[in-house]
């Protein structure tokens, strides 16, 4: 008989990578999608490609924010493995929609615990929680790791540190087998289009195609430990195949701030980028143009921005209430009891994560101008 796991938020970034692993190693893969007036399956269709048909993935419909619709899922489909990977997950929005998203990532993590223990699936059913590095917020060492005090920064955060705490809880309370991911940001091409990874992979592509201008930003200063999804959603997965359930960094060690992504992406449309200028008049200039990346499907010629040109500027809107300056992970444990080590480094996730949105572009003039210039 397959394992069958049961995703939360299937249709965000790791649940499109995370079904692929789990549909790739044989399992019966059921995804929970809440219902919106537009599709949200678009980028989970487009990732699984044939296997979205696959009789081994279901779709249903859920909400983490009613529990009559928790209980009913996890009821039907009695899983071996839960991966709770549903929230409102942007920091920024968390400060103008706070109670929607302590609903949501709080009291649906607790929703799912109880839906587990009250159908009596306490023996049967692992449960991952998509925890975060967030929690660590303001931090108190360098580099967090599994001992690390937390102090969040964010109506976010503190609806994850609840979620966090509450899967500890059912854990020594009840004997769930609940294990916390504490995840390191990690990006892909199928990352979110507001996170600040893929708003400039999306504004830098389509300025070097003349699609737009200026690309329009907050802090760059702020410092983060960058991974890849894929690696990520592997760590989830190595998790509940323990023999325990415990809680794990995941990290790559490395950290750079949101400047040197822009540039890194920048330098992968042939641009190199100086910055004039101090505070919210602070601007990214065109101060050099090479080659683009080989594989950019962009040549020099094509390239619609020349030297001199301002393609970052600074906008007080996406500046937060309150920030979280830097983080940088150990993974150690992980390594050591996992057996999990990151393989895509920073510059090999920026230029994928690039190149996927140069195309994009690319075929977004096409589709403009009925052909190439
Ligand atoms: P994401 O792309 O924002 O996906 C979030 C998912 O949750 C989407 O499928 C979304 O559905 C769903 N969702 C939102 N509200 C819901 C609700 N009320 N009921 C049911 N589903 C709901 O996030 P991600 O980057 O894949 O991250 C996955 C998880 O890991 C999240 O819990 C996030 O907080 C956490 N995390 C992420 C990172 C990171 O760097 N990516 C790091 C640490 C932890 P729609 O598609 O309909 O919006
Ligand atoms: O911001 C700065 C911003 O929104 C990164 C989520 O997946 O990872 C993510 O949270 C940094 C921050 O991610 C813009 O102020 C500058 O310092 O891409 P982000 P995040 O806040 O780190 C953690 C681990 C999660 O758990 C979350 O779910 O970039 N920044 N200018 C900007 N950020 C955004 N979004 N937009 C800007 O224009």
């Amino acid at each position: 008989m397959a394992k069958k796991a049961l995703i939360t938020g299937v249709t965000g970034q790791d649940g499109a990578y995370l079904a692929e692993l789990l549909l790739a190693k044989g399992y019966e893969v059921y995804g929970a999608r809440r219902r919106l007036s537009t599709d949200n399956t678009g980028r989970l269709r487009a990732h699984l490609g044939p296997k979205f048909r696959s009789p081994r993935f279901r779709l249903l419909y859920g909400d983490l924010t009613d529990s009559s619709s928790v209980n009913g899922f996890i009821g039907s489909i009695r899983p071996d493995e839960i991966y709770n990977l549903a929230a409102q997950s942007h920091v920024a929005v968390s400060f103008e929609q706070p109670e929607f998203t302590a609903d949501c990532d709080a009291l649906g993590t607790l929703r799912i615990l109880e839906a587990v223990r009250n159908l009596g699936l306490g023996r049967k059913t692992r449960i991952y929680q998509a925890s975060t590095s967030e929690l660590y917020g303001k931090v108190r060492a360098v580099p967090q790791n599994e001992g690390t005090p937390f102090h969040p920064r964010s109506p976010y955060g503190v609806s994850k540190l609840f979620a966090y705490w509450i899967a500890v809880n059912y854990r020594e309370s009840y004997g769930l087998f609940a294990s916390n991911g504490i995840l390191f940001n990690h990006e892909s091409p199928l990352r979110g289009e507001t996170f600040v990874s893929r708003k400039a992979t999306i504004g830098l592509s389509r300025i070097s195609w003349g699609l737009d201008k200026c690309l329009y930003l907050g802090n760059l200063d702020s410092k983060r430990d960058w991974g890849h999804a894929r690696d990520y959603v592997s760590a989830m997965h190595m998790m509940l195949l323990r023999d325990e359930p415990g809680d794990f960094v995941i990290a790559t060690g490395k950290q750079y701030s949101v400047r040197r992504f822009i540039e890194t992406a920048a330098a992968v449309a042939g641009l190199t980028l100086e910055w004039k200028g101090k505070g919210l008049a602070e601007r990214g200039v065109v101060a050099g143009i090479a080659a683009p990346h080989p594989a950019a499907g962009l040549s020099r010629h094509e390239l619609r921005v020349k030297k001199g040109d301002v393609v970052v500027r600074i906008s007080p809107e996406y500046f937060r209430p309150s920030e979280v300056d830097t983080l940088l992970g150990d993974a150690s444990r992980a390594a050591r009891e996992l057996g999990w080590r990151p393989k895509v480094a920073f510059k090999e996730l920026v230029e994928e994560m690039m190149l996927a949105d140069l195309y994009a572009a690319r075929k977004a003039v096409y589709l403009k101008t009925g052909g190439f210039r």
